[in-house]
């Protein structure tokens, strides 16, 4: 007798997995949202008793898990709905789900109120005729853009391409649609640029933010602040506490992804090369001027004592 699989079981995980891998689902935050609605489709669907309908959750939590080993926001998430299930495993599967959904709607909740609350308060740190440089594409950077335009701040953005894959490119449409004057640049011309006094301020996202305060982010970030540090120009970084690394002591320990050569080049027209090609690389703290979430504006010092109170649940 052949097993039917359900419409919403595992294979819906696989294509999220799948998205996530080939970058179709992106952005540290949008991908931990993306995940822990699916880890909540797999509640929905689950049947059989809390026990089984744990283990398909967890099942779902370590292929989601494997998707990008990279942005911290995935594993904390999924290991935030599976604390959240252990805490229920004695109720009946009713009084189960019903709990655990309304928890992680809660929780999906809490990510998008973060983000407009950094919005809220970064946009206070943009001013009048301000020059912005940014890379890659980050939500939440452009959140604060967004609202400091709502609010009449006038100021224009410099955009790094972000190679291999161009999303420099999304940040531009992004800010262009929202009327934001913008300025496309190589990614090798973030020196010069800077050099010539062209920036008042850094402003990137991140993908993890270390217990000491070093943060990872998109590959390039980190020359673009040892230029910061060398011409006097500020760093800031944006980011949700569900970003933070409670097990990273330092920004060495996190794992960082390579992704496949053909981002780079296509080898059929350089033969015999080899491509190396890690899709992040890491500042340390002592070249960010300061952090951005839904608490407030913190140096990166006080990372630690954030990870010390908002990760108290256990992995
Ligand atoms: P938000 C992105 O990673 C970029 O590195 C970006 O700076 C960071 O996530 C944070 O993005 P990728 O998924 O969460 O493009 O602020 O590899 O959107």
């Amino acid at each position: 007798m052949s097993m039917k699989i359900r419409k919403t079981e595992i294979p819906e995980v696989d294509r999220i997995v799948n998205d996530i891998r080939n970058m179709k689902v992106r952005g540290a935050l949008n991908i931990a949202i993306v995940a822990t609605k699916t880890m909540k489709e797999v509640i929905e669907s689950g049947y059989g008793n809390t026990e089984e309908i744990i283990l398909k959750l967890k099942d779902a939590g370590e292929k989601l898990r494997s998707s990008r080993p990279t942005a911290v926001s995935l594993p904390n998430s999924i290991d935030y709905v599976l604390y959240l299930a252990e805490k229920r495993k004695n109720l009946n599967p009713d009084i189960f789900k019903k709990e655990l959904i309304g928890e992680i709607d809660k929780f999906i909740k809490n990510m998008e109120n973060a983000l407009e609350r950094i919005a809220e308060i970064g946009s206070k740190i943009v001013n009048n005729n301000d020059v912005i440089l940014t890379h890659c594409n980050s939500d939440t950077v452009i959140a604060i853009l967004r609202k400091a335009w709502k609010k009449g701040r006038r100021f224009s953005v410099i955009v790094t391409e972000t190679r291999p894959r161009l999303q420099g490119h999304i940040t531009v449409k992004k800010l262009l649609d929202d009327g934001i004057p913008v300025t496309l640049i190589v990614d090798s011309a973030v020196c010069l640029t800077m050099y010539t006094k062209k920036v008042d301020k850094v402003l990137v996202g991140a993908d993890a933010v270390c217990v000491n305060g070093d943060i990872v982010n998109k590959i390039g970030t980190s020359q673009i602040a040892l230029c910061a540090k060398e011409n006097g120009v500020k760093f800031i970084v944006a980011v949700e506490s569900i970003k933070f690394s409670p097990q990273s002591m330092m920004g060495g320990a996190i794992e960082i992804e390579e992704r496949s050569p053909s981002e780079v080049i296509d080898r059929g027209k350089l033969k015999g090369v080899k491509i190396y090609n890690p899709a992040f690389d890491i500042t340390d703290a002592d070249k960010i001027d300061m952090i951005i979430t839904e608490f407030g504006i913190m140096p990166p010092e006080a990372v630690y004592q954030v990870v010390r109170e908002k990760f108290s649940w256990e992995f």
